[in-house]
């Protein structure tokens, strides 16, 4: 693995306007303050904190007219640079991970790696599809689009984002948790054959058969795993400080055996852990959750 040297740099992304909703701008903080550094410090990490990217306040959602694409240009212009700066620790054989931040800066993510690997494959840990495009969208939120941005769907100032090619193929993608999804996303998820693990198949066969079955997807033909886990993937109970809560989500005891598994599988070359929101939170719960799973991802063992 080319991180074995356990070098790994976390960048922020104070992003919430692929939310249109205050807060969750504070989430790498509050991860941060979880004590996240420390934690993979403690695992043998050689931790660089690059610190946050810089995001603009905007005045007015609608910067695009005639389109319902909120804060478009603010969005692209912060995925331009979240895009350089992830291809360059990935560059230097460093582990890249990004703290959101809403889930919008997945496509800049996802953009970087691109640079390094041609084939990523990708688990998706959502309650939420995020396969919208502006014809499809309730919202207009961009938040809710980047899966499909990745796979080339979508306003081309998105798709373009470092370089026009697709930055993800659908049969290296692999949703996890999935209990939230617009009528559009079903009929674009299943043109595209990506594979959803919905709550109905975490409940019928388990967490640990579904991420297995998951590690087979996104490891067949790719040259890494990114993991982009949005925290409303897990149950609100367990995670509360998120934008768009959906009940019977996945517990984080299960979502911990999931990030046990991977870390297991050693497929996992790059994640994100975004949509943390403290000012719907709990005393930090959420980004204490995350740093929970951050660490399962990396090893971290019981005993
Ligand atoms: N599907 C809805 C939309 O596109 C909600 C998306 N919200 C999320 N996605 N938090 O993960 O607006
Ligand atoms: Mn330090
Ligand atoms: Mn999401
Ligand atoms: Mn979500």
């Amino acid at each position: 693995k080319e991180w074995e040297n356990k070098e790994l740099s976390l960048i922020g992304v104070p992003m919430d306007l692929g939310a249109d909703r205050r807060g969750v701008d504070m989430g790498p903080s509050s991860i941060r303050c979880a004590g996240v550094e420390q934690r993979l410090e403690q695992l043998g990490f050689v931790v660089a904190d690059e610190g946050d990217l810089v995001v603009r306040r905007a005045k007015h959602h609608s910067d695009v007219p005639e389109s319902n694409l909120k804060y478009l240009y603010e969005i692209v212009r912060v995925n331009e640079e979240l895009c350089e700066a992830v291809a360059g620790i990935a560059e230097k054989g460093r582990f890249p991970l990004v703290l959101g931040g809403d889930h919008s800066i997945a496509i800049g993510t996802l953009a970087g790696l691109r640079r390094k690997k041609s084939n990523v494959g990708v688990i998706w840990y959502d309650s939420h599809g995020d396969v919208n495009t502006a014809e499809t969208s309730p919202s207009g939120n961009i938040h809710g689009m980047a899966l499909a941005v990745a796979m080339g769907y979508g306003h081309p100032l998105l798709t373009g984002i470092g370089g026009d090619r697709p930055k993800v193929k659908p049969e290296h993608v692999a949703i996890i948790g999935a209990r939230s999804l617009d009528p559009g996303e079903r009929i674009f998820l299943k043109r595209l054959g990506v594979t959803v693990f919905t709550m109905h198949e975490v409940d019928r066969l388990g967490i640990s058969a579904v991420t297995e079955r998951a590690i087979d997807i996104v490891s067949k033909g790719t040259d890494g795993v990114h993991l982009s886990l949005d925290l409303d993937g897990v149950d609100p109970k367990d995670a509360p400080g998120v934008g768009t809560p959906v009940p019977a989500g996945i517990t984080l005891r299960e979502s911990l055996l999931a990030m046990e598994l991977l870390a297991d599988a050693g497929i996992v070359t790059s994640a994100e852990f975004v949509e943390v929101n403290p000012t719907l939170d709990i005393q930090n719960q959420t980004a204490k959750a995350a740093v929970e799973l951050i660490a399962s991802l990396m090893g971290e063992k019981i005993m």
